[in-house]
């Protein structure tokens, strides 16, 4: 693999070789990560990533743009029957350029969004303040119930009645339960706001009805391409009709240039994959999957927020059960036995976002090496280990000669 990049340039084909040593040999639990097929791989790395085709199909403002047109439809035809939505723009370079040219679509600078806290689930693309929505625009966060670690649904209509906002913002980046579209469209609907739903995380679950979808319920839905839908990296914006125009000047000319062509060609070739029946087994394997992780967690005496997952990811809160340990210091004691995921901030947060109180786990990309329940459970099993004796060697080394087997059981790349 990468013969070619080697023969250029050693150092990066080294750089190449051990990153996908490192994916095969470790189990990617970070909740935003999955493992692409070859085929999305193929179409990334082509030589569309030689084209500029700014505009949209039939409209662009350079010429060659035949096969760019073809890849560019097919993606969005493909993404419209996958979503079922009236208008699809799959030009956003990554998610929060999709958030991106949803808010320069609909708002001023100055106008309000009301977005759940980060520390509470949410995005830095949703108002944090050391993002450009938070910068740009008056932002008011709701939080999850401290009592259920639910939304807290009747709060967000009370704040939004308070605060009146011009959009209001769902759909998280560490929110294990199904969100309720239809209550935050009533909440939006009754101040005038308009509603985003950001999917980035559930693409695939609502792609394959696991999840409820807010298509057709949220003025705007956004996501990113390449989380549990696994197809190429990048980002997504569905709307209606009625907003096509204003979204597609948004985001081209209005916050970016030439659209990354090779990505759009992973899009199309990982919609098409998913809209294929083992989607669907998959999409419900991951949320199985990550019942299996959170039960298995909580009977080695974790603490879940919420209580448990209706989606691909578990958020432990350390401090009930191992009040001196940060999420941080589990995170790198982890990866050190090949389980990687991320230290997370979780509700009502009391250290930092650097070194956060929570892990937070998916099963994303473990589906897709295979695993099923009884596996996960091994991995929640695995998880607790390390978390109880962080910081001895013999665990450690008995926890990675675990991980070890399931990497060989479950192989991922054989062909690459
Ligand atoms: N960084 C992603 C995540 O981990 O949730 C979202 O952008």
């Amino acid at each position: 693999m990468y013969d070619r990049v080697r023969e250029a340039d050693p150092a990066v084909a080294d750089a190449l070789g051990d990153e996908l040593d490192r994916q095969r040999g470790t189990l990617a639990m970070i909740a935003s990560e999955n493992h692409a097929s070859p085929a999305v791989l193929e179409a990334q790395g082509s030589v569309l990533t030689n084209k500029y085709a700014e505009g949209y199909p039939g409209e662009r403002y350079y010429a060659g743009c035949g096969p760019s047109d073809e890849v560019e439809s097919l993606a969005v035809e493909r993404a419209k029957e996958l979503w079922g939505a009236e208008h699809v723009n799959v030009q956003p370079h990554s998610g929060t350029q999709a958030n991106m040219g949803v808010y320069l679509a609909m708002l001023d600078p100055g106008d309000r969004i009301l977005s759940l806290d980060l520390t509470h689930g949410g995005h830095l693309s949703h108002g944090h303040p050391a993002n450009f929505a938070g910068q740009l625009f008056e932002v008011e966060q709701y939080e999850v119930d401290p009592e259920t670690g639910y939304v807290d649904y009747e709060g967000l209509a009370e704040q939004a009645e308070a605060f009146d906002p011009d959009i209001v913002v769902s759909g998280y980046s560490a929110y294990p339960r199904e969100v309720e579209w239809e209550r935050v469209q009533a909440v939006a609907e009754s101040v005038d706001a308009y509603h985003l739903a950001d999917i980035a995380h559930i693409t695939g679950l609502v792609a394959a009805g696991v999840h409820d979808s807010p298509v057709g319920v949220a003025d705007f839905v956004t996501g990113s391409t390449h989380k549990t839908i696994r197809a190429g990296r990048g980002g997504i914006i569905m709307t209606s009709e009625e907003h096509a125009d204003a979204v597609d000047a948004a985001v081209f000319p209005g916050s970016q240039g030439g659209p990354l062509m090779h990505n759009i060609a992973g899009k199309a070739v990982g919609f098409g994959e998913a809209l294929e029946p083992a989607f669907g087994e998959y999409a419900q394997q991951v949320v199985d999957n990550a019942r299996a992780l959170g039960d298995s967690l909580a009977e080695n005496g974790l603490s879940l927020v919420s209580g448990g997952t209706d989606t691909h990811l578990v958020l432990v809160d350390l401090r009930d059960s191992h009040p001196d340990l940060s999420g941080g210091t589990a995170e790198d004691a982890l990866e050190e036995t090949g389980i990687v995921l991320n230290g997370n901030t979780v509700p009502g947060e009391t250290r930092s976002a650097f070194d956060p109180s929570g892990i937070r786990a998916g099963t994303a990309g473990l589906t897709t090496r295979g695993m099923e329940e009884d596996a996960l459970r091994q991995v929640g099993d695995l998880i607790s280990r390390v978390v109880d004796d962080h910081d001895d060697p013999e665990v450690l080394d008995a926890v990675s000669e675990e991980v070890d087997a399931l990497c060989a059981d479950y192989p991922l790349y054989d062909d690459l």
